[in-house]
């Protein structure tokens, strides 16, 4: 019998892809794959606290507010101390954005060349239902010279200046997709082995579909734009999938095709999601896709933040969907 046949190869690591990938750059010096792999790492324990929420007490809430005014579950502020502890102990790292933090977090790390920005578990109050929830990052080079902490200008780049920008799903499988600029690529999580293991090489976003993703409970708030568009889907017999948790709902899109939005509502004038760790990583990952990325007026990239906990509108999938949303927006 062909050996090959006795003993199927496993297929790339997620380290190992992140190792070739930096052998295209010859005066890397390493410091943005090991915090890549600290964000892996910190994943990895995430995933073991999400999977295993119902049989220790870290379901439900933790009594606290965000900056956002929501409540804090326990299982964000589990998250957010793993990243926060994993992108602090890399190294690499100089200043921190979380969702979960008012203030940017110093990590101490003065040396280090790279800021990022972090929602550590996007749509927790899922968590307790079972529903996939996920990590969102987004990561810059600093603006500011090296030997100091990082400022909040290094914090308030458009998203055109990201170096790297990705998501974790918790969900059926635990998969991490990122981006570095060349193309998207998705590992599927083997906890038998405790690696991450390439299985979407290469992801392309559909141009079109026939899917829809918004929150029609808002319905009675949209902008005549965003009311034409919804059913301009509906004359096309879309189909609505909704699952109240944005990086499940975009990954489902990025792979099937379809269009999420999350337009300005009378309880979100400016939209619910947060430009510099939820609207500007996804965007960087669906224009790398083929796909499109819109606040309703320009190209969510584009925006130059004034704060780094801004909300922005935000219109994202196929090509084709977000520009036919664009042009209803624009009347
Ligand atoms: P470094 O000196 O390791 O921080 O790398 C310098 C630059 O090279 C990074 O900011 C990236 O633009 C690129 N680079 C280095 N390593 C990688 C990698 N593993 N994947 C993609 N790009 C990389
Ligand atoms: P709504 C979760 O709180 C979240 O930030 C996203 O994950 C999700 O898509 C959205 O908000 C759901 O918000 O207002 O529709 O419940």
């Amino acid at each position: 019998m062909d050996d090959h046949k006795l003993a199927l190869p496993v297929g790339t690591t997620l380290d190992r892809f992140i190792m070739r990938k930096q052998e295209d750059f010859a005066y890397a010096t390493g410091e943005l794959s090991q915090l890549l792999r600290d964000i892996a790492l910190a994943a990895k324990i995430v995933n073991r606290e999400v999977n295993r929420s119902g049989l220790i007490d870290v379901t439900g809430a933790y009594g606290n507010r965000n900056v956002q005014g929501e409540d804090q579950q326990k299982l964000d502020i589990i998250a957010n101390i793993r990243f926060i502890r994993a992108l602090r102990n890399g190294g690499e790292v100089c200043t921190i954005v979380s969702e979960e933090d008012e203030d940017m977090i110093q990590t101490g790390n003065n040396q280090g060349k790279y800021v990022v920005a972090i929602d550590p578990l996007d749509g927790s109050s899922n968590i307790d239902v079972n529903v996939s929830i996920g990590t969102i990052f987004s990561i810059y080079r600093r603006t500011s010279p090296t030997g100091s902490a990082g400022t909040v200008a290094d914090c308030l780049q458009p998203g055109t200046q990201q170096v790297a920008a990705g998501y974790v799903i918790y969900g059926s499988s635990t998969m991490l997709v990122y981006t570095t600029g060349n193309g998207v690529n998705g590992f599927t999580y083997e906890p038998s082995l405790g690696e991450f293991f390439l299985s979407h090489p290469a992801i392309q976003m559909p141009l079109s579909g026939t899917i829809y993703s918004i929150n029609e409970g808002s319905a009675n708030s949209f902008s005549p734009g965003v009311a034409a568009f919804v059913q301009h889907c509906k004359d096309h017999h879309f189909s609505a999938r909704y699952i109240g948790s944005l990086v499940a709902d975009f990954h489902r899109n990025l792979l099937k095709g379809g269009i999420y939005l999350y337009p300005a509502t009378a309880k979100s004038p400016h939209g619910k999601l947060r430009l510099l760790y939820e609207c500007n990583p996804l965007a960087f990952i669906v224009e790398q896709a083929g796909g499109r990325s819109s606040n309703g007026k320009c190209r969510t990239l584009e925006i130059e933040p004034k704060e780094t906990h801004e909300r922005s509108p935000l219109f994202i999938g196929s090509q084709e969907l977000v520009a036919q949303a664009e042009l209803c927006l624009q009347g």
